[in-house]
């Protein structure tokens, strides 16, 4: 790109899209189709150098694009450790999320709460805080619903009962997003689409026709964005999550990423205890009197197996 420089000197703003190099910053005066300035290229790459989300100084240049100058330091980011012959690619999923909305559905799929349990384990583990919607409340009664997602308040988790078909709840996702920075992520076809075009009507996202297969246009297009809400805030897609690996968390820290197991395990006898097999186990003992999920500890002993 041939860089002319115009008066204005540098800009503050957000990126709010990447794609192949391209970034587009939203800037106060508008947005900008920018590229990185060549000096911020330089050097090993062991990841991505700016991402959606990111503050920006840019120069605005006179062909009406813009060059990024400079990237303010994260405030946190949810990455993505890529192992790649030449060592670990960190690649920035978004830059400076404010929280995790996981997004699963009552019915039509059937729930997965052990994918959101590892969802929550990869949010806990970035210190995110996190929030689940329980969409697609018309298929199912309350009390079914309340079955599946019922035990994740206590644990510091936020339930949201909301139906993007008819409506329902739409307002209490729409404050929780509002004047936030919201990763957004779930299985295909729970309707996180849907609940988008419903709570900012004119996004226009495209909703998945009923029989439309799953998997059509995954990995196609490597576009991250993140779309501005009217009240104040943005939320971004992240389908980076749905395949996110624990590979780079170890075995013995995940306990340490479950709310309710965390505080048990000074209590087990053993100091290594994986809570599996070894007697005196804290975590066991707190199963089997209730106050510890059955459901939620499955999903540990799995997930420390190894397993998705
Ligand atoms: N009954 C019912 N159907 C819904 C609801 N929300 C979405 N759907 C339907 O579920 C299907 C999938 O919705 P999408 O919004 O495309 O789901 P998505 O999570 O964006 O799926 P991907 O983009 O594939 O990840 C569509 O047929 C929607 O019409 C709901 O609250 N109730
Ligand atoms: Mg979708
Ligand atoms: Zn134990």
């Amino acid at each position: 790109m041939r860089s002319t420089y115009s008066a204005k000197g540098l800009v503050p703003g957000l990126i709010v899209r990447a794609q192949s190099g391209f970034f587009t910053v939203q800037t106060e005066s508008g947005s900008l189709t920018c590229q990185l300035r060549g000096r911020l290229k330089q050097g090993p790459r062991l990841g991505d150098i700016a991402a959606v989300g990111d503050r920006v100084q840019v120069t605005p240049l006179t062909d009406g694009t813009g060059m990024i100058e400079s990237i303010e330091p994260r405030a946190r980011s949810l990455v993505r450790l890529d192992p790649r012959p030449k060592g670990v690619y960190q690649q920035i999923i978004l830059s400076n999320p404010d929280q995790a909305v996981f997004v699963f559905a009552c019915a039509n799929p059937s729930p997965h709460t052990r994918m959101l349990d590892r969802f929550l384990v990869i949010a806990e583990k970035q210190g995110l805080p996190a929030i689940v919607v329980a969409n697609k409340l018309d298929l199912v009664d309350r009390e079914e619903a309340e079955a599946t997602f019922g035990y994740y308040p206590a644990l510091g988790y936020p339930v949201l009962y909301i139906s993007a078909k008819t409506g329902e709840g739409i307002e209490l996702l729409r404050a929780r997003l509002t004047g936030k920075v919201s990763a957004l992520a779930g299985p295909s076809g729970v309707g996180k689409s849907s609940l988008l075009n419903a709570i900012q009507p004119g996004l226009g996202l495209a909703v998945r026709e009923v029989g439309e297969a799953t998997d059509r246009g995954r990995h196609t297009t490597n576009v991250r964005q993140l779309f501005p809400l009217d009240g104040g805030g943005y939320v971004a897609d992240t389908p980076g999550l749905r395949t996110l690996a624990l590979w780079d968390t170890e075995p013995e820290e995940l306990d340490g990423y479950f709310p309710e197991i965390a505080p048990l395990v000074a209590q087990c006898a053993f100091s290594d205890c994986t809570h599996s097999h070894e007697p005196d186990c804290a975590v066991r003992a707190a199963v089997e009197a209730g106050s510890v999920q059955p459901e939620r500890y499955d999903s540990y002993l799995r997930l420390r197996a190894g397993e998705e």
